[in-house]
């Protein structure tokens, strides 16, 4: 009557939100098995009213597990994914450990639902803030094609965990008190140096890479050409962390194919395209922000406008939650996906 579903990362921001999705979504499940390190094992949750423990994961954890969706970083998913698989479940993979692997599907439903059919017992769910933008464009794509994007973020820091949304809380609580902000996660839990989020914006999410992009901008750009089947489409993001809890906005710049569109035409595309909700009312103050989104499956966009010197250049605000749409909400609107096309 139900699957067998296991959480990896059970305890972590985006494993509860998952939890919360199976459960609002009724998602039809016949046992749940949480999982996470060592570290948090132990740890009880509460799942549709009974209490569970946290287990360790280890390869034996998935012994009769159908779809296993994964949020416990990159190397657990590199140790276990292949475990799981190999005891037959299907892996959903919230991490960046195999979305850039020619055989294993990246997948936002909305848009590119038909690479399922190719998967080989993974299955990657995209970046946060490469969902949202996807999601947002790729009706655009199919109604007028799509040449460039220039993306600028603004991003939630929750993205980088509780830990960062501990921190943010406790630097405002500080620097509200006239103390000094301690700074110890972010930008990057792993890197150098650390900067106070609260009452600041960070120009740096992730690690810097050689061609001075960060791994977060390189996200965007080469998992987009993958999602949208557009290896020709000219990418470029710059990504910036700031100080708002939940919800990653976007101000997303773009060029179509075609000439002499107005708002009008991409408002009548946008309004009638699945998972997106358009909000956009200048007279009325109308548009979407990072607390309107917040707690909802959908990807919000506002203020639509033409580009004042480009034809075929458009500007949008792309928002949403980036814990639910961006993570939780992906990976079992995929598992849906899986169940209704018969790819378990
Ligand atoms: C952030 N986008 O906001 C990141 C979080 O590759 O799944 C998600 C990292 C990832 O920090």
């Amino acid at each position: 009557k139900g699957y067998h579903v296991a959480v990896v990362g059970a305890t972590g921001a985006v494993g509860q939100k998952m939890l919360e999705t199976l459960e609002k979504k009724n998602f039809p499940i016949e046992s749940i098995t949480l999982l996470s390190s060592s570290r948090s094992a132990g740890t009880k949750i509460n799942f549709k009213g009974e209490e569970y423990v946290v287990q360790e994961a280890t390869p034996e954890s998935f012994e009769g597990i159908h779809i296993a969706l994964f949020s416990a970083g990159g190397s657990v998913s590199k140790k276990l994914a292949p475990e799981a698989v190999k005891r037959g479940a299907v892996v959903i993979d919230n991490t960046s450990a195999y979305r850039m692997d020619p055989e294993v599907p990246l997948v936002v439903p909305e848009v590119n639902e038909e690479d399922l059919k190719k998967h080989n017992g993974i299955i990657a769910n995209p970046n946060c803030s490469t969902i949202q933008m996807v999601a947002a464009l790729k009706p655009l794509q199919d109604a007028y094609g799509l040449s460039r994007i220039i993306v600028s973020t603004y991003q939630a820091v929750s993205g980088a965990g509780t830990v960062a949304s501990e921190e943010l809380r406790n630097q405002a609580r500080d620097m509200l008190d006239g103390k000094e902000a301690n700074a110890e996660i972010l930008p990057v839990k792993g890197d150098k140096k650390h900067f106070p989020i609260a009452f600041n914006a960070l120009p740096q999410i992730d690690v810097f890479q050689e061609n001075g992009y960060t791994f977060e901008e390189m996200k965007m750009i080469n998992e987009t050409k993958k999602i949208m089947h557009a290896p020709e489409l000219h990418v470029s993001a710059t990504c910036v962390r700031l100080p708002i809890v939940t919800s990653h906005a976007e101000s997303v710049y773009i060029e179509l194919n075609q000439d002499g569109l107005e708002v009008a035409n991409l408002h009548k595309v946008l309004q009638s395209a699945e998972g997106v909700v358009l909000e956009d009312n200048p007279s009325e103050q109308v548009y979407p922000t990072p607390l309107s989104a917040a707690n909802k499956s959908d990807v919000f966009i506002g203020r639509v406008r033409k580009d004042l010197d480009n034809p075929k250049g458009f500007h949008l605000w792309v928002v949403s939650d980036n814990l639910l749409k961006g993570a939780a909400w992906n990976s079992v609107q995929i598992a849906e996906s899986l169940i209704k096309n018969n790819l378990l």
